[in-house]
């Protein structure tokens, strides 16, 4: 079978939204899906955030899928334990098997030999694809999905696809939609307002907007705020916030997705600013609470005292960036952003201040389908 038939057989088995990141193994599978019309292939910057966005689509009603070298499995495992499983997220993982045997090179030695038992680590059930059974493999990977609430993985072998190492066809990239980056140059703020003050702020320009929290005190703050359906509070996952707001906001086009987010949380996938920009969803509005510290964990130093988030958001290409550093400026602008064609960032310089509030009061299966009714209202 080649790579582009199992893509199709996918599709036909109704998974409709696809992230990854590439391996030799899979090239005839990706270039089937990124050639596919009308079929997201989110071409992520690491495994982890490709388990965010499948994450946040299935919380918005699709079928995800997300596609990963085994190398990818470790960069996802705090991904995979903290949301997928941890929430019941379900998404069917291809993950190919480098070291398979031994049989690679070096860097993919340890990987090869610890692959299986990672996923019985994780509880991950998984099927080999070998060549004669890979349509009775999917149909078995989406009748788990359909009874388990977690990721489901089948798992590709070298030469499995008979174009693995075929001669690359040449760029079968899209046309590129040129999109002009506009000059911007960042204000001069003074932190002088909490973060608690900034998101009951924020909320004041929310009507039905779907809400994804980072983890931590952005997440618990914004519970005590105003806790409502349409809020997503991450528990784990650090760094997943724009991922699974990301996957929200294609999964549902037609609503818009706030993500309010920390400047650590940003930091650690700060590739994925890249994601939402080349992707640039309309209804898509990061809102970036940047107290320069990792609050949530003692008020360590952050980089983002040195590093504006928000000159990098404009780098990357949102179509809309803002700062401020006081609460009456936080309402206005956000309002005008849900009123506009996104995507949009709003970095909003907060002091370190905490507020005295309780860790989430919900469990994370009564998080995931509360908020996965209110996606689909
Ligand atoms: C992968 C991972 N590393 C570390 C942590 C511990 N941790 C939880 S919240 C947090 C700080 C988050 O910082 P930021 O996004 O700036 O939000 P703040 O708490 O400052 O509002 C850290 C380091 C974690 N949950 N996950």
């Amino acid at each position: 079978m080649t790579g582009a038939a199992f893509a199709e057989r996918l599709i036909g088995a109704g998974f409709d939204l696809f992230a990854g990141v590439p391996c030799s193994l899979v090239e005839g599978v990706i270039a089937a899906l990124e050639r596919h019309p009308g079929l997201p292939y989110i071409a992520a910057v690491r495994e982890d955030v490709a388990v965010g966005v499948a994450g946040g689509a299935w919380l918005a009603g699709r079928r995800p899928a997300v596609v990963m070298q085994n190398s990818g499995l470790g960069t996802s495992l705090n991904a995979l334990a903290s949301f997928s499983l941890m929430y019941g997220l379900p998404a069917l993982c291809v993950v190919t098997w480098r070291g398979h045997r031994g049989q690679d090179a070096p860097e993919h030695r340890l990987m090869g030999e610890i692959t299986p038992g990672l996923l019985d680590l994780l509880g991950i059930p998984y099927r080999v694809l070998a060549p004669d059974g890979i349509d009775d493999a999917i149909a078995w990977a989406g009748r788990e999905l359909s009874v388990t609430h977690g990721p489901v993985a089948l798992v590709v072998p070298p030469k499995l696809f008979s174009d693995h190492g075929a001669e690359a066809s040449g760029d079968a990239r899209p046309e590129a939609r040129p999109r002009p980056v506009s000059p911007y140059a960042a204000p001069t703020l003074t932190p002088k307002i909490s973060r608690m003050t900034a998101i009951a702020a924020a909320m004041k320009a929310l009507g039905d907007e779907l809400v994804v929290c980072a983890n931590g005190y952005p997440s618990r703050e914004a519970c005590a705020v105003a806790d409502r359906p349409q809020n997503f509070y991450m528990i784990g996952s650090m760094g997943l916030a724009g991922p699974i707001g990301l996957g929200v906001a294609l999964g549902r086009p037609d609503r818009r997705t706030v993500v309010f987010d920390g400047d650590g949380n940003v930091l650690m996938s700060l590739g994925a600013l890249a994601n939402v920009a080349a992707l640039a969803p309309p209804n898509f509005i990061h809102c970036v609470f940047d107290n320069e510290v990792y609050g949530s964990t003692g008020n360590q130093v952050s980089p983002s005292r040195y590093a504006r988030l928000d000159a990098i958001a404009a780098a990357a290409g949102y179509r809309t960036v803002a700062a401020v550093d006081d609460a009456a400026a936080v309402t206005a602008p956000l309002r005008r952003m849900l009123a506009s064609d996104g995507p949009h960032f709003l970095l909003v310089k907060v002091t370190a201040a905490e507020a005295n509030v309780p860790r989430i009061p919900h469990a994370p299966a009564a998080l995931r389908d509360r908020f996965r009714a209110a996606v689909s209202r």
